[in-house]
């Protein structure tokens, strides 16, 4: 699923206005800094040095990051006021499969609590373990010995490393284990690049997604590090396409000029434009963080949001055999999506007006001769940008004909991660007429099968060479589920679901209305595209020009309905994938919709466990969880690269305001 690259060096690519400096946080908020995380390593470090009854070796980190403070905290506080600075350290020790997670205030040095979770829990992948297992695999003889057979190079084949899903694994493999099938495991896949990497030409890539190696998964166990499991079921020639991108059609430029400047103005991580304001972060496992959003009304701030992010992706393939069965990924959880941000280049990601900010994470084998602070640099991993966004409004005169006419932009707030074969890439889209509209961004190189010419039902064909030779890409599905922590007007909010029906009984057959209806306990909800259901979050408190409570609504545009039988055992891990639409009552440390640990999670957690038992939320701080879709039967034209196909929803204000907030903006044409 993920090569190794992040460990050992991360590349800077554009100079970016962001720097996180050394210096001390001047924002409650604020990601942890280079000497922060070093202090977190070496606090965490020297408690378990002290400690006869920990390790103090050969561990791995899966997560440093801030602690955030209290929301009530957050809301109530003004530059200048101190704060504490708390970091929350995963530790895995992975010889003897034991996981801790520690916790310290940075300021004091002093750590204040560690954790041991119940043996087996399975924190992320880490970068180092793709490059372990990776080395384990070469070192395996019946890998190099079954690459011979297939008249493959074993040098040129490229090593895919995942986590391993919900297969458990042999019983008889399993009993000789240690950690039985609490084990810590990778599974890979192999495709081949044909050539050494160093012959590869940067302008045409070789793409070895293209070229699946079928038939063979190899299991490896994370605890030894060998490799217990290789499966050798069917053999398939490799397809000779090399995905290469030349080209050889150039486009006239098309140049983005602001020669007054930008409306955007960024202060650290807060961002103004327009009516809008936020606080911008990029978190190591969520990526991009949106706190504290407010749009500026008649001169008051109003909140809208409090934190809104990507919670967590599900994708399940569909193609029934032993070696696809397990492959349903979690990237979030199972990999720290945020870890796998990829650099945004202006003019190849980005527009060249875009403005970059850079982020610092973790190394995963934490400090080092080589990197004393052991911290990596993410530079340019968030961009905002304005951009044209078409007719914010118009309007004509019936008699004059005279126009009124408003052109419209918008401002982008984007990130993408990398996870392998996929890429997505994640855009918040802040409007001028107070909407937002998320939109998900999938591309990269479908996860293609070495087949033969035999119709496979869960299969499409997508690519052949000259050879006659054919791949397919198995029919899989996208899930990603995003946390709305909304704040209508203030924390205390209420919940409303509106759907439109025929009215039978008013003597007419044209009438339809529109029927609320409260949501009062936790729980889900279904997308109901026939009645253009959508959901309401409401202000307990605040009131617009018509006495009704002032609200936005979120409005589901894609979402996907899961195909796998009900009591699949990646559906099980993923109950945000049942249901679009979830609500729960916030609570702290409730983030992530499958739970914190997916990873070979053995029981469900995360929205179905937030939500049992279902408490009241009405009246309450509520937060709103959806779930957008995708359902991908692949075509030939997603191959050998795929076009972007783009998924998501909107926030729409919905009697938030007295009218258009958008009628302020000047006629630029004149
Ligand atoms: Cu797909």
């Amino acid at each position: 699923m993920k090569t190794a690259v992040l460990v050992y060096a991360c590349v800077c690519v554009v100079a970016s206005v962001c720097a996180n400096l050394a210096s001390a946080a001047d924002h409650p908020l604020e990601p942890l800094s280079k000497s922060e995380i070093q202090t977190a390593f070496t606090t965490t470090l020297a408690r378990f040095k002290a400690d006869e009854t920990l390790p103090d070796e050969a561990l791995r980190y899966s997560m440093v990051a801030l602690v955030e403070p209290p929301k009530s905290f957050v809301l109530s506080w003004s530059p200048g006021k101190p704060f504490a600075r708390k970091a929350s350290v995963q530790v895995l020790h992975y010889p003897s499969n034991r996981f801790w997670v520690v916790e310290l205030d940075l300021k004091k040095k002093k750590v204040t609590k560690v954790e041991q979770r119940p043996m087996g829990t399975q924190p992320a992948v880490t970068s180092e373990e793709f490059v372990a297992a990776e080395e384990a695999i070469r070192a395996y003889e019946p890998f190099t010995k079954a690459m011979q057979a297939r008249g493959l190079n074993p040098d040129y084949v490229y090593v895919d490393v995942w986590a391993p899903g919900d297969a458990e694994l042999p019983e008889d493999i399993a009993a000789k284990l240690p950690n039985g099938q609490r084990t810590r495991l990778v599974r890979c896949l192999l495709f081949y690049r044909g050539a050494k990497v160093e012959d590869e030409n940067p302008k045409a890539p070789q793409n070895p997604y293209d070229r699946p190696i079928e038939g063979i998964v190899l299991t490896v166990d994370m605890n030894t590090r060998t490799v217990i499991e290789m499966t050798d079921t069917v053999t398939r020639p490799v397809i000779n396409e090399t995905g290469n991108a030349s080209t050889s059609r150039k486009l006239k430029p098309l140049v983005v000029q602001q020669p007054e400047g930008s409306d955007i103005h960024l202060e650290g991580r807060l961002v103004r434009w327009h009516r809008w304001q936020f606080y911008v972060v990029l978190h190591p496992r969520e990526g991009l963080v949106l706190y504290d959003v407010r749009f500026q009304d008649k001169g008051v701030w109003r909140p809208i949001a409090y934190r809104m992010s990507l919670s967590e992706i599900y994708v399940p393939y569909g193609l029934g055999d032993s070696n696809w069965v397990w492959r349903s990924a979690f990237d979030v959880g199972e990999y720290n999506a945020g870890t796998l941000a990829q650099s945004l280049e202006a003019n190849r990601d980005v527009p060249e007006n875009a403005q970059l900010i850079d982020a610092t994470f973790f190394s995963d084998v934490g400090t080092s001769a080589d990197n004393p602070t052991g911290s990596v640099d993410f530079p340019a991993t968030i961009a905002l940008y304005e951009r044209d966004a078409g007719l914010l409004w118009t309007r004509t005169d019936p008699s004059a004909y005279d126009r009124d006419t408003r052109y419209a932009r918008e401002l982008v707030a984007t990130w993408n991660c990398w996870i392998g074969n996929y890429i997505y890439g994640f855009d918040w889209i802040f409007k001028l007429d107070g909407s937002i509209e998320v939109k998900v961004n999938l591309t990269g190189t479908t996860l293609n099968r070495g087949t033969d010419a035999t119709a496979e039902a869960s299969a499409a064909k997508v690519g052949k060479d000259a050879n006659g030779t054919i791949v397919s890409a198995p029919n899989h599905q996208h899930f990603l589920n995003f946390r709305l922590d909304l704040d209508v007007d203030g924390p205390t909010n209420t919940l409303m679901e509106m759907e439109a029906a025929n009215l039978p009984n008013t003597g007419f057959k044209n009438s339809f209305g529109a029927t609320m209806a409260h949501l009062e306990s936790e729980g889900y909800r279904d997308v109901n595209p026939y009645g253009s259901r959508h959901w309401h979050v409401e202000s307990a408190t605040n009131k617009n020009a018509y006495g009704k409570f002032t609200s936005y609504a979120l409005e589901p545009s894609t979402f996907a309905f899961p195909y796998s039988a009900p009591d699949f055992p990646g559906l099980l891990r993923a109950e945000f994938a049942r249901h679009a639409f979830w609500y729960t009552r916030y609570k702290e440390g409730e983030v992530y919709a499958a739970g914190n640990y997916p990873n070979q999670g053995a029981s469900p957690d995360g929205v179905g466990v937030y939500t049992t038992p279902a408490e009241p939320i009405h009246g309450d701080d509520i937060v709103v969880w959806y779930t957008t879709g995708f359902t991908h039967l692949a075509k030939p034209e997603d191959y050998p690269v795929m076009p972007t196909e783009s998924i998501g929803f909107k926030l729409q204000p919905r009697g938030f305001f007295a009218q258009n907030p958008a009628l302020e903006i000047s006629d630029q044409g004149e």
